[in-house]
């Protein structure tokens, strides 16, 4: 194993060496191959692979290195490298309450900001199986139990209270916190130099600066993002976090953990299947298969919060650890704040991914100006309606008729 007593940026041949360091994995004397293949916004991912020998073939692992800024922008936007204790200590724990929904961790190595972790490479990312319009049968039923297992069990519902703010302590995030702030829940409203948005929408973006009422919703979310700790979430939930197949789900890359309203996370979920499915009006044409897969994603939606909130009272009931949380009518009461809440994320985020710095690949790879201006405006005004009515939605069917009716005013006009 390299011991680094300072931190420097793996190689690929250092890389090499870590895999070969790694107890009881290859056989020593195998072939490595290895190849950086991070196509994210801030850490650098190699994969480590035998090539033959030794009963090595196909084994394979991950090394995922945080860099000291944020690779998205350059050395220009210095970033801790802590982030890579939290998402290791993150899986962890995660791995404790659902191990089968994330990558198993082999190693980490703090000095390094490194985590040696299981190869996924059977599973795609989902944001593009999603793009090339594959349905994943399970993957509500996987998501909707990662989130009410981690959720729950991480809360003041379902653990000594004491114990949750140790643990809040440990997952601490500010800086990554604070790009989520202003990413999310400040440049989109203001003239941010952060900002990335294409001249076809800049009356949008005007809007956004100039509607109070949406600025008002906007805050009451910021401010519950900045001020309640009621569970340790996964802190960036989108459709690139997630490996899946068919069969499997795998939830990765936690490193934005922090303890946060539960809604964010659910929130993200959800408003990445909308980004989806307001960017099929190019990537499915013919128009029978696109309605088709439209309501495949709206039902989807449908089953993640009925499961997520199915499991969370089974939970509550048989784990609950706060006697007073039977008290009649206060679990309904949690559960349709948390439901708000997710209306109120999911917008935010859609709005985000559209006018913000970071944008899905979803829209932003459509080839076609038009059909991706019509795809912006669209996502845009899914987003402003789950986020100006949040507050007053009773049932996940009013957040998908509110989306629905904010689809089809755009495909309409
Ligand atoms: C500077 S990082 C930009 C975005 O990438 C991450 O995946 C988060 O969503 C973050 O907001
Ligand atoms: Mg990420």
């Amino acid at each position: 194993m390299i011991k680094a007593t300072t931190y420097h940026p793996l190689s690929v041949e250092d890389a090499i060496e870590v895999a070969r360091n790694l107890k009881g994995f290859f056989t020593p004397g195998s072939e490595l191959r290895c190849e950086e293949i991070g196509d994210g916004n801030l850490n650098l991912v190699f994969r480590i692979q035998a090539l033959h020998a030794n009963g090595d073939l196909n084994k394979s692992i991950i090394i995922k290195q945080a860099l000291p800024y944020a690779k998205v922008v350059g050395e220009s936007w210095p970033l801790t490298i802590d982030r890579a204790r939290i998402e290791s200590e993150a899986l962890l724990l995660q791995g404790k309450s659902v191990p089968e929904l994330v990558p198993q961790v082999y190693l980490f190595d703090a000095d390094m900001a490194m985590t040696v972790m299981e190869d996924l490479s059977d599973h795609v990312i989902m944001r593009q199986g999603l793009i090339a319009g594959t349905k994943y049968p399970l993957f509500a039923e996987h998501i909707s139990e990662f989130l009410a297992q981690t959720l729950f069990s991480t809360s003041d519902l379902g653990m000594n209270q004491q114990d949750k703010k140790r643990q809040v302590e440990k997952f601490i995030n500010p800086e990554l916190c604070k790009i989520t702030e202003d990413l999310i829940f400040d440049d989109p409203y203001t003239n941010s130099s952060n900002n990335n948005i294409d001249s076809a929408i800049l009356d949008e973006h005007a809007a956004l600066c100039s509607n109070q009422s949406l600025q008002f919703e906007v805050m009451l979310l910021r401010q519950k993002f900045l001020s309640q700790s009621q569970a340790l979430l996964h802190g960036d939930l989108h459709t690139g976090s997630i490996f899946i197949t068919p069969a499997s789900t795998k939830v990765i890359d936690p490193e934005f953990a922090y303890y946060g309203p539960m809604g964010f996370d659910i929130g993200a979920v959800i408003g990445n299947l909308l980004l989806n499915a307001a960017g099929q009006q190019y990537w499915i044409q013919d128009v029978t298969k696109r309605e088709q897969y439209r309501d495949y994603l709206l039902t989807t939606i449908r089953d993640i919060w009925n499961l997520f909130e199915m499991k969370f009272r089974t939970l509550w009931n048989q784990h609950g650890v706060d006697r007073l949380s039977t008290a009649h009518g206060y679990q309904d009461h949690y559960l349709l704040e948390v439901l708000r809440d997710t209306a109120g994320y999911a917008g935010c985020k859609m709005i985000r991914r559209i006018v913000g710095l970071a944008h899905v690949a979803d829209i932003d790879t459509i080839p076609d100006t038009s059909s991706k201006e019509q795809a912006q405006r669209t996502a845009l005004s899914i987003g402003k309606a789950l986020v100006t009515s949040n507050r007053s939605i009773h049932s996940i069917d009013e957040l998908i008729d509110a989306a629905n009716q904010a689809f089809k005013g755009v495909h309409a006009s």
